[in-house]
Formats: C-alpha cells, structure tokens, sequence
C-alpha cells in the first residue's frame, strides 16, 4: 500500500467534501421515508463565524448524516437571512453598500461551513434579499392585506431615535432597543401592522398539540409571551353623567373591596371629563410628565407610583351602587385592556402601595380558606384566590363561583362582559429603513391604499444615492422619486408608492418552504403543495434561545396564515425544536471582539482538523447547556482520533497479512457485549440530542478495542459508520482504505443483536427485614458466598443491623441477598 499511513486531517477533509459535492452523496431525494433538518439560518454578519456558531450546525450535520444511514430522504438546506438592520448597520459603519457587504460575508461564510464539513444541499441555498425570494415574501403579505390581516395604523408606536426606525415589541429588551440599547420612545406614526393577535389563540393552543415536540423551556417563554389573560370588563358610570369608565379585570371577584378607580395618562376619559375635573391643571401636568417615561420606568414593580386625584368627579361600583373617587396613574398602561383599572388594594400588590402612599382605604373581600375569621389592620395584601366576605349576596362563595356568578349578572344587565386579552401586540411591520423588502402598496388619492399587481412582483428594491435612515418617520426610499411616483392600478391616476420596508424576520418568516420550493425548477409558492405534502413540517428545527419568542412567534403566525388560504398541509411549521447552549470563551465571558477572546474555527481546524473540531463541540457537554470553551479538550479529542486512525491501520495490516487471528474468548466477548451496547447508545443518544455521551461511549469502545492484540474488520467497520456522522472524514478515508468503493454514507446504520447485549454485571438488591437498604454491582458468575460478603460490608446494612441479632440470610443467586434480624 502506497498510500500516506498517518493521519494528515488538512488532505483527506478537502477530499472528501469535494467528493461528497460532486457525486451528490446527500442529495437521495426518492427514498420512501423524509427527513427534513432545518438550522435557523445566519445573518451573514462581517465578523464571521466563531466556534461558538458552528455547535448548532455540527448537530443538525452529525443527525442529517445518520438519518441517511438509516435510509431516510434527508433535506438538510442552507441560506442567509441578509435583510434588516444588522446587516444595514454594519454596511453604514463600513461605508459599504449593503448589497455589497452582504455578498462578501455570505461568501465567507460559506467557506467556514464548507470546512466544517456540512451536508448541505447548496443547490438549495436561498438568500432573502434576492428578488427572486422577495417575491414571495410581498406575496404572502398581499395576500395578508387581501385578506384584511395587514393595515394601516397610526397609533404611538416603540421608535428608537438612534436607529431612526419603528419598532415591534418583539424587538425590544427590557423597554430598550435590542439592536443599540437606545431608550425606546412612543411616537405616533403611520404604521404597517400584521393582525397576528387574530392568530393569538392558536397559536396558544397548538403549543399543546401533538404536532409539537417542543423543549419545555420555549413552550413556556412562547405562552408567556402570548400572555393569554382571562376575565372581564366592567362599566363603572361616571357619576352625574352618562359616560362610563371601562375597566379590565382578571379578578372581578374583589370588586366589594375596590376603593377607586385609576385611568392610565393616554385615556380619552380625561379628555371627556376634562370641564369637570376641577384641578385639570395639576393632571395636565402629570400626563406631560408620564409622557416622558418609558413603558419599563412606568411598570417596573420597584418604582415608586405616583398618580394624582381628579378633583370634582366620581364613579359608581355597578355591584355596590358606592361612588369611588378616580386617579390617573402612570402604572396603568393605556394599550393595555381598556387603559382602566378597578383597583382593589386588599388584594392587588401595585394598588396596595399605591393607596398606602395616597392613604386610600383599603378594605378586604377575599380571604384564605383558613383564615374565614380573621380580623383587623390589613398589613400586607392578600392577591390569590380565596372565599368572599362582605360581597353582599355573594360573600361565601369561592373565588372561582363568584366569577362565573358575578360576570353573568354583568351580561344580564349590560354592565359587562367576559373578556380574553392578550399581552402579544398585531406585529408592527413597517421600518424607515432602506435595507428591507419594499412593501408592495400604492397609495392613491381616491382608492387609498392598493394591492400592486401580483404579476408585478417582485417589487424590487431601487438603487438609492443615500440609504442612511432619514429620520424624518419616512424611508430612505421617500427620496427616489422616480420610483415612488407611480400610477393607481385601480383607477389610474398619480399616486405614491409606499416607502416603509418590511421587518427583518419578514423573511425568516417562510424561509424553510423556500428551500422546498427549490427542489424542481419553475415551482412557485402557490402551486407546490405537491413538495410541501412530502417535506413539512419540518422534522428538527435547531437554533438559539434567543429565537425562542420572536422569530418562532412570526413563522408559526405566517405558516397557519398559509394553511388557511390552502398554501401548506400542516397546522405547524416545526415538529420538534432544540435550542444551542451557547459556547463562552475560555476565560467562561461571551465570546466577543471586545474581549479579544474570540476563537476562530478556521484555525482550530488549521491546527486539529475539522473532525476534531466536530466532535469536541459535540463532546464538551451537554447540547443545550451554556458551556466554556477549552482549547485542550480539542487537542484531547485530537489524540482520540489518532488512535482511531492507528487502530485502523493496524486493523488493514492485519487483514492483509495471511496471520491467523487469535480469537480470546474472555475479552473477545466483553468487547462484543459492549460492542452491542455501543451501537445502542449511539443511535439512542443521536436522536436524544445526548451527543456527549454518544461521543463518550465511542472512547470507550476505541479504549477497549485498544487492549486486543488482534482486531476483527467487520467489527471496526461498524465502529466507523457509528463514528462518521460525527468525524465523517477520517471516516470515509478509512472505510476507503478497508478496500470500500462506495461512501459510508451510502451503507447502512448497524442493528444491534438484541441477544448479545447481556450484561457481564447484575445488579444485587440487599433488604434487612424485608426492607431494601442497599444495591451493588457485581458479575453474574458471582458465589453465594461473596454475595454475603459484600451485602454485610455495605455501610448502610451493617448501620440496620448494629446491635440486633441476626435470624438467617436469604440469597438468590445473582439477585437479592434478605437478611432477617
Ligand atoms: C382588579 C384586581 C384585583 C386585579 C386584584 C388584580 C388583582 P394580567 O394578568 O396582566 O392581565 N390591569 C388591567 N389593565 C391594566 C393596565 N392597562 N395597566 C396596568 N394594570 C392593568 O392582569 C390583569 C390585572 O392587571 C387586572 O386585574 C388589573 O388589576 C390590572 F386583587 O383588577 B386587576
Ligand atoms: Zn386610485
């Protein structure tokens, strides 16, 4: 054999890919059974990738790779996500046209995942800023406006004055802009908006449903985040006049201990009522102050309330006929519910501060179960459920009774009604920023806002002498007049273009149809249900946690919206989900230019090889667990592949040479018994994202290999498919050089004998007086006497036995040692 014999990762890894790449090895599209593996896929930022990046790439990679093994159909695609405001603020920092910068970091991009050795089908590759994607995307969202789900608002809406945009409150954090950190302002401005709300409960709903194999963790942060709220409104009248106060309330049951009532600083009521609040200065003044403040400063829990008394009005509480003086307070938000609340200090923790401070009576209605007689000062308030007391006809009745009975009076006299409100807000879907997809409406004087043909799309986005964001609430795109000017496809007469973009997570919103759609050639959105039958939903979706509520509320909101109007055959776009643990610096910070602690994977795979690389992502712990990044253990790692090749090579060697094979009973069959294991583990661990334990359970297989003088070849064989998903290329040059003609990746997964997997050890159970006090390991040719033995050294039986007579010791072979006392 001629060929090099020690293991040089740099020759074989380019071999390989660029073989994979031309025979199409990933590319079995017919077999009977799909698999469809998805990557939330990068925005190609300037930066590149680091080490941490690639760990969700190396997962989906390594289950594509066996899922092919067990025969399956495996889509496993790859775009970039190029649109919106990262891409565009680096391109204005960098003096680059976005257009530009983008082409150059996909590029490079490219090449790191290329090196990692990934699966994809580049075929397949999609990028959302090309016209030939967008076209989709204006399309899906004329087919929102057709059906009356995208409007036009001009309600305040989060701006942030550094980014010159509008924003949704998906993209805020902590009341700040997620993108630079600006405090947030509410400004009115017209506004594109999704009517996602209309979705709310479905979204809700089909979190519980079967199509869903989601982590526990998103599930929750999804419901939250939707912030279902059940209860009811309830007209309190403004007393002298035939205006009613509105209030939301989750927990009418209070409303006998309800002292007054606040309103936030936006409600129209202190408008109405304004000639009857005898101190409207005072309250003008305070709606001036409140304006300043964000959403965050009003709500956070710590901050002090303020608020100030209208002087000179009232209402009346429907269920006690008492008047109750009004307040208007900044924490009450006014998009919140009605902008009204019953406040009921006894039991509500923000209205017991509140009326501490402005020494407001507070008075109880609610009280634990235990506590039915309880009497005198209210110290601390009472907020959970509980049995009424001086509640009139309804004192006595649990919390829960007392809401049924109480909103079915309102309905009966009109006073109110039952309510579901939601904490998720319709999608704002418009940005005053160049880089995005041009939304495609025209505005005409006489018909008002209309549809452009759909033969017209894609609308593409004009060249524009300065995409820097105005600031003026307009677009970059407001000054390309040529192109703003446009004619009414309706009646014909001049009309304006609309000059807003869509959102970043437009695109992302369908993103993984795309890929579908790119299967055949001429396949458009609207007439692949074929493809979409065979390949959604898609069968693993892995990304970052920081997708957990934005980007996955959207793509399930567009998908349903997609199935209604007949487009895709399934409720839910992502059968199951797993979020990446993030991957810190060694010195345990985030890995980030500023610390200059960022590792670059291009020279870990300079120095380790790109297999190492893999598995030591896939070995350094668990999957979805925060975790440091060690530059040994990839060294370590390294080394376990040496011997893997050294193995290897041994094992050709021996093979080739007409040596008769020694076969060793005793260890001959642990390692076939572990063997078995092994190969369990692996395809159980693969499919259970335990990819550390699978890669641990290969060591140890290589380690006991290791100790045989002689190897079998069909065994180390299928040591290597159950390696090659993870370190695919030293296991394809190996399988090679074991005389193999075709790729690895084209046998199939190896069964386990279900017979040999017996273990050489039995668990032994120890009870004293029929109690279990102990268990230990041991072989199963084990002695009775040993077996008594061990049971009578163990620490916990001798401390039952201590000082007590012992009758008699029951063994059964190799299971249960009984001792009676
Ligand atoms: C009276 C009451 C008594 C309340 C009680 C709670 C406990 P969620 O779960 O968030 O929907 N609320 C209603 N609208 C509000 C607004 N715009 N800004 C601030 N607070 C508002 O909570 C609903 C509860 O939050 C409502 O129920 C209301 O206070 C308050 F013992 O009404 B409750
Ligand atoms: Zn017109």
């Amino acid at each position: 054999m001629n060929q090099e014999t020690s293991y040089i990762p740099e020759t074989i890894e380019k071999k390989w890919q660029k073989y994979w790449e031309e025979k199409g090895i990933f590319k079995n599209y017919s077999r009977d059974e799909k698999f469809y593996v998805l990557d939330m896929f990068p925005y190609p930022s300037g930066e590149g990738l680091h080490v941490g990046h690639p760990k969700g790439y190396i997962a989906t990679d390594v289950v594509a790779r066996y899922q092919q093994l067990r025969g399956k159909s495996v889509l496993h695609p790859m775009g970039w996500d190029a649109f919106g405001l990262p891409a565009e603020n680096y391109a204005l920092k960098n003096k680059l046209h976005p257009r530009i910068s983008v082409e150059k970091n996909i590029k490079r991009f490219k090449s790191q995942l290329e090196a990692i050795g990934c699966t994809y089908d580049w075929d397949r590759e999609i990028d959302t800023t090309d016209p030939d994607y967008y076209r989709w995307t204006q399309w899906i969202f004329l087919k929102l406006f057709e059906k009356g789900l995208a409007y036009e608002s001009h309600e305040p809406i989060n701006w942030c004055p550094s980014c010159k945009t509008g924003l949704a409150n998906e993209d805020l954090e902590n009341g700040k802009c997620e993108r630079c950190g600006s405090d947030i302002e509410q400004k009115p401005m017209r506004q594109w908006v999704l009517k996602m709300t209309e979705y709310a409960e479905r979204l809700l709903r089909d979190l519980d449903s079967e199509d869903l194999d989601w982590e526990t963790s998103i599930v929750e942060q999804q419901k939250n985040w939707i912030g279902r709220s059940e209860g009811a409104e309830v007209d309190f009248g403004v007393k002298g006049s035939d205006v009613n106060i509105r209030v939301f309330t989750t927990r009418v049951d209070t409303i006998f201990g309800c002292t007054y009532v606040v309103v936030a600083p936006e409600h129209v009521i202190l408008e109405t009522l304004q000639e009857n609040i005898s101190n409207s200065s005072e309250v003008a003044q305070y709606i001036a102050d409140a304006n300043k403040k964000t959403n965050l400063e009003r709500t956070e829990l710590q901050k002090e309330k303020t608020g100030v008394k209208l002087e000179g009005v009232e209402v009346i509480n429907p269920f006690t006929g008492e008047t109750v003086p009004i307040f208007v307070a900044d924490y009450v938000l006014g998009n919140y519910g009605t902008g009204a609340v019953m406040a009921v200090p006894a039991h509500d923790e923000r209205d017991f501060e509140f009326a501490k401070k402005y020494t407001l009576p507070i008075r109880r209605s609610i009280v634990a179960l235990s506590q039915c007689d309880h009497q005198g000062e209210i110290d601390e308030c009472y907020a959970d459920d509980g049995i009424l007391i001086d509640s009139g006809e309804y004192t006595g009745l649990s919390s829960e009774e007392a809401r049924e009975k109480m909103v079915s009076w309102l309905e009966e006299g009109n006073l109110g009604k039952k309510k579901i409100n939601y904490k998720m807000r319709d999608w704002v879907f418009s940005r005053q920023r160049y880089w995005g997809e041009p939304i495609p409406i025209i505005h005409c004087e006489s018909c008002g806002a209309v549809a452009v043909p759909e033969d017209e799309l894609p609308l593409r986005l004009p060249e524009v002498e300065s995409y820097e964001p105005t600031g003026t609430g307009e677009g970059p795109l407001s000054l390309v007049t040529d192109w703003v000017n446009a004619t009414c496809p309706i009646c014909g007469s001049l009309a304006k273009r609309e000059t807003n973009t869509m959102p970043q997570w437009a695109g992302s919103s369908w993103y993984y149809l795309a890929y579908i759609m790119k299967e055949c050639v001429g396949v458009s959105l609207n007439n692949a249900k074929d493809l979409f039958e065979k390949w959604t939903p898609v069968d693993l979706y892995v990304g970052g946690q920081e997708h957990a509520t934005r980007h996955l509320l959207y793509a399930r909101f567009w998908h349903k919206f997609l199935f209604d109007i007949g487009i895709v055959p399934t409720k839910e776009p992502f059968k199951k989900l797993m979020h990446v643990g993030l991957i810190n610096a060694q010195d345990g910070r985030k890995m980030s230019k500023r610390w200059n602690n960022v590792i670059n994977p291009d020279e870990m795979i300079m120095r380790f090889g790109a297999d190492a690389l893999r598995l030591y992502e896939m070995f350094m712990g668990p999957f979805s667990q925060a975790i440091a990044w060690n530059t040994e253990g990839v060294s370590g790692v390294r080394r376990f592949l040496d011997k893997v090749w050294k193995l290897g090579m041994r094992t050709i060697a021996s093979e080739n040479s007409s040596q008769v094979r020694i076969h060793e009973p005793v260890e001959g069959k642990n390692t076939e018994v572990l063997f078995h294991k092994t190969i369990r583990k692996v395809a159980e661990d693969i499919e259970a994202f335990k990819f550390n334990t699978a890669v641990s359970s290969l060591m140890i297989l290589v380690n006991s290999i290791e100790k045989r003088k002689t190897l079998r070849v069909e065994e180390y064989k299928t040591f290597l498919v159950l390696l090659s998903p993870f370190a695919p290329h030293i296991s394809e040059e190996l399988w090679e050089r074991f005389g193999e003609t075709q790729s690895i990746f084209l046998a199939a997964w190896p069964a386990h004998d279900e017979s040999k997997l017996h273990d050489e050890d039995n668990t032994i159970v120890v009870q004293v007086n029929g109690k279990l006090r102990d268990t230990f390991v041991a072989p199963v040719d084990i002695s009775e006497e040993e077996m008594r033995r061990c049971a009578l050294e163990s620490e916990n039986v001798r401390k039952h036995i201590a000082g007590k007579e012992m009758k008699k010791v029951v063994i059964v072979k190799g299971k249960l040692v009984s001792i009676v006392m």
